[in-house]
């Protein structure tokens, strides 16, 4: 097996429970030798959290709740104490209230709008600033995004856009931070049941119409999206910033 991230540093925002995208990317980080930082959301979580780091070699497990400025300056400072330069960022993260994934778009309200926003886009710039002093040999910060953002997809509605401005600002940061050798992209995942995905209704139905059309004619595995990550993380990724790899078993090739 080769450890394409031994010796490295990575932090990963977003473990909620064993099915969230951010735990199969640690798990493969950890796979390939990486040492992992993880953030958890909420005293609940701590726990869980731990549990699941169990197996992995976790060096910290640190809160973070990314709409506090507080909480980046800890998570700042936690790190700095690790003594130790960080090498790259999993940002996997998200939220909408439930109602705006569920009512017409045109009822999205401007707290909805907003809280969406911060969540799930400001929060890359947010981070970024918080982890971008500890890059001292250069990095990776990598971050989750989905078809939504580009094309319209039955209730994804405010997520969509905030996935729109999330991916832009991807592309103004990784212009800004190649100079520091710090590479910025994002993986695109097809639709994985995630507890936050079963929250939504016909997942099932969705899932099934891309096993039928998609290229590969089967859904994405979070195993896929995590070996994505951990490319985009590696040397091997070294000419690669400012881009949206798709990992989606073809899906978003397709028109009619
Ligand atoms: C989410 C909503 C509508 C359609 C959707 C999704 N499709 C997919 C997702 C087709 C694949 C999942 N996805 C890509 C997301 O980004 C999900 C974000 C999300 C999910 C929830 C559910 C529970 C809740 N708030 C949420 N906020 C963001 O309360």
């Amino acid at each position: 097996m080769s450890k394409l991230l031994e010796g490295k540093l990575a932090l990963v925002l977003g473990i909620a429970n064993k099915w969230s995208l951010a735990y199969a990317i640690a798990q493969a980080f950890s796979k390939h030798g990486a040492t992992l930082a993880l953030t958890y959301l909420g005293e609940r979580q701590r726990e869980a959290i731990e549990e699941l780091s169990r197996d992995l070699d976790t060096a910290a497990i640190l809160p973070c709740d990314v709409t506090r400025d507080e909480d980046l300056a800890a998570l700042t400072e936690r790190l700095r104490a690790l003594n130790r330069p960080l090498h790259a960022v999993m940002h996997s993260l998200a939220f909408a209230n439930k109602e705006d994934l569920t009512r017409p778009f045109l009822e999205t309200s401007r707290s909805g709008f907003l809280l969406a926003h911060d969540v799930s886009a400001y929060s890359l710039v947010a981070v970024a600033r918080a982890t971008a002093p500890l890059m001292t040999e250069g990095g990776s910060l990598s971050t989750l995004t989905y078809l939504g953002s580009t094309r319209v997809v039955k209730n994804y509605n405010v997520m969509g856009v905030a996935k729109a401005a999330l991916e832009s600002s991807m592309r103004y940061l990784a212009s800004e931070m190649g100079a520091r050798g710090i590479r910025v992209n994002a993986i695109s995942a097809g639709p994985i049941k995630t507890v936050s995905a079963r929250a939504i209704k016909d997942f099932s139905s969705i899932l099934d119409t891309i096993a039928e059309r998609a290229p590969l004619h089967r859904n994405t595995d979070p195993a896929e999206v995590a070996d994505a990550a951990v490319f985009l993380a590696s040397d091997l990724g070294r000419g690669v910033t400012g881009n949206i790899l798709f990992v989606d078993a073809g899906m978003q090739a397709m028109g009619f």
